[in-house]
């Protein structure tokens, strides 16, 4: 019975489906607000272009582990211990020489820490060593910044702004010559870079801006024109972050040498885009390392601080507080070492999990911060204890390098058309099968058992260690759920999912945390499998993570799905307008005036 019910129910789901699939030819996602002025769809123009990336398969329903299991291991030896004889000096130099409250007073790097983070050459940490840089790889470029996040997030965005964005285009798309040119000088700290993207009228809308290079009829040069804010420079006043500068940069018919075009003509936007991929885990690691350092302050005052007899620590309220925090944490750390990795690996597409490194670190980071503050109580809020200045300079990492609003939209536009694409594929594959009727079925197959809420039978045994099986099969499970949330929403709207803002965060937030899930019981797995001295505990934090992770995700797909949540969103939409049009609260007053 059961399997009569599940064939009808497919069939005509299958119907729908092409009719939805023929109906919108290329799932192009093009209307307001999101994406307003372009014609050609990330996807769609790369229709054949099977993506190896773990997280945009999640939103066909389909497990691809290669880049997340075993836990990626990218260094030798030699490397391994090139790095550790940097890391020690370098956190010395944190603990002894930087002194952050000093840095953020004078608003700006002090003279003798500048010229030690000079000499250890931390402005040139991924420059060949040929062309006067240190030459790491992103995995110890990783372990570097972390350390930097540990003490001073002004300083690391100061490093972080010359070589994570700032010269990454010269050292991905630079010819020979740019970079023999140009990079030398910049690992010695002697120039530094700016990345100038933002303009006053375009900010998440980057592919809007109006700065513009004009050819010389000789050839030889560009003149430029057009103004950037946010840019290295004299300072704005800040929240945070005080040490590193930002201001605005005005180009006035500046010439530029037509030879220091870097990549393709026409293709800048593309530069910006893959340079902002390519920084983002920095992110993810430094920020791992702002949470171990706050973390400490929290436990050291949880441990010795009595109330009620007995030390905070031991009380449920804030034992919930530390586990989260180390939770958190232990994420983080696992999707920058994961990300950082992919990249080392030359895994070809790792924007997702970048953006999504990005996302989660700076939300993280930001929670621990502000529970910590929580813990110490009256004394977390106060100058001395070194919290609230660690929390100002985290807010901004929830705007910069792409606002995590936006950064979502990316992560479920994206991974939604590639599944359309995918799905549109595999229609052309049903029309002319030559040969390929076995994975045809298997496709069908597996969609129509989502579609009826059953397991498709993906799974993890053999590749994570059994003692993780239950986290196994629920980020399986989370797989299965969210592939038919996709296909529903695409069945549902179409190309006009783009208009769906309310949905496409809940869809990414699911993405967010099935990758989060994935990278944690792959470490956790890695720990048991080799008898680790922390593998219990790594344990605990990923099953409880897992756990967590998994309500999460189905209560954010139910809510795609569900008519109370849909008008929720309706009177959300409702209500906004009303404050917006009314420029403020419109509730009367409960005095009535
Ligand atoms: S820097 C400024 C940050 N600004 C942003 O990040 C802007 C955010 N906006 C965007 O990313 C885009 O406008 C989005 C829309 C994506 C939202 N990778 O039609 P489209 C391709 C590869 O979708 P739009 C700062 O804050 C796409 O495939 N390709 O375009 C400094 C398509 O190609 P094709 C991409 O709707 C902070 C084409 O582009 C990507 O306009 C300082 C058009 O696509 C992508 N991501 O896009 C931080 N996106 O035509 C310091 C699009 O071939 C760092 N495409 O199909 C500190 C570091 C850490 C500390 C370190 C310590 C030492």
């Amino acid at each position: 019975m059961l399997r009569l019910i599940r064939t009808r129910l497919s069939a005509s789901w299958w119907r729908q489906l092409w009719a939805q699939a023929l109906a919108t030819p290329h799932f192009r996602l093009t209307s307001p607000p999101y994406y307003i002025t372009h014609q050609k769809g990330r996807y769609s123009n790369k229709a054949n272009k099977e993506s190896t990336s773990f997280v945009m398969n999640l939103f066909n329903g389909k497990l691809i582990p290669d880049n997340v299991f075993p836990f990626p291991a990218v260094l030798s030896m030699e490397q391994m211990q090139f790095l550790q004889a940097l890391v020690d000096p370098c956190t010395r130099f944190f603990k002894e020489v930087n002194d952050p409250v000093e840095n953020e007073k004078l608003e700006s790097i002090e003279k003798t820490t500048l010229a030690g983070l000079k000499e250890m050459g931390a402005f040139g940490l991924q420059v060949p060593e040929e062309l006067g840089g240190v030459g790491l790889t992103n995995t110890q470029y990783a372990r570097m910044v972390e350390v930097v996040g540990v003490h001073d997030l002004g300083v690391g965005i100061s490093l972080g702004a010359h070589q994570s964005i700032g010269f990454k285009g010269i050292l991905l798309f630079g010819t020979q010559s740019q970079k023999e040119k140009y990079l030398p000088k910049l690992a010695s700290g002697e120039t530094i870079a700016a990345f100038c993207l933002t303009e006053p009228s375009s900010g998440s809308d980057a592919a809007s801006i109006k700065t513009l290079a004009e050819l010389s009829e000789c050839g030889k040069f560009y003149t430029l024109n057009g103004g950037k804010i946010w840019i290295s420079g004299p300072p704005e006043k800040k929240m945070g972050i005080k040490c590193s500068n930002t201001a605005e940069v005005h180009f006035d018919n500046v010439k530029v040498p037509a030879e220091n075009l870097l990549g393709e003509l026409g293709k800048g936007f593309l530069v910006a885009m893959n340079i902002l991929n390519n920084g983002r885990f920095g992110m993810a690691s430094a920020l791992a390392g702002t949470m171990r350092g706050v973390i400490v302050k929290a436990v050291d005052h949880a441990a010795n601080r009595k109330q009620f007899g007995d030390k905070i620590s031991n009380y449920g309220a804030i034992q919930e507080k530390v586990a989260r925090m180390a939770m958190l944490h232990y994420v983080t750390e696992s999707m920058a070492y994961v990300v950082s990795a992919n990249m080392d690996m030359k895994v070809p597409d790792y924007m997702l999990e970048a953006a999504i490194s990005k996302i989660f670190a700076s939300e993280a980071a930001w929670h621990v911060t502000d529970e910590c503050i929580q813990v110490l109580g009256g004394m977390g809020y106060m100058q001395e204890a070194g919290v609230e200045r660690v929390l100002r300079d985290l807010r901004i990492f929830r705007i910069f390098e792409g606002t995590n609003d936006i950064l979502r939209l990316f992560v479920a536009l994206t991974g939604i058309e590639y599944a359309g694409v995918q799905l549109k594929n595999l229609r052309t594959t049903v029309m002319n099968p030559s040969g390929k009727t076995e994975t045809i079925l298997k496709d069908i197959g597996m969609r129509a058992k989502r579609k009826v809420g059953i397991p498709t039978g993906l799974s993890l045994e053999g590749i994570v260690h059994p003692g993780l099986d239950n986290s196994a099969y629920l980020v399986t499970r989370a797989i299965d759920l969210f592939g038919e949330a996709i296909e529903s929403l695409l069945l549902k709207y179409g190309e006009k999912v783009i208009d769906e803002q309310f949905h496409l965060k809940r869809v990414a937030d699911a993405a967010i945390d099935i990758y989060g899930m994935a990278v944690v019981i792959s470490r956790a797995s890695r720990s048991l499998s080799l008898g680790q001295p922390t593998a219990e505990h790594e344990k605990l934090l990923c099953q409880t993570w897992s756990h967590e992770a998994f309500e999460r995700v189905r209560e954010n797909l139910r809510a795609v799905k569900s008519s109370t949540w849909n008008q929720s969103f309706a009177n959300m939409k409702l209500i906004s307008n009303a404050v917006v049009r009314n420029q403020g609260i419109l509730a009367a007053h409960p005095l009535g005036f």
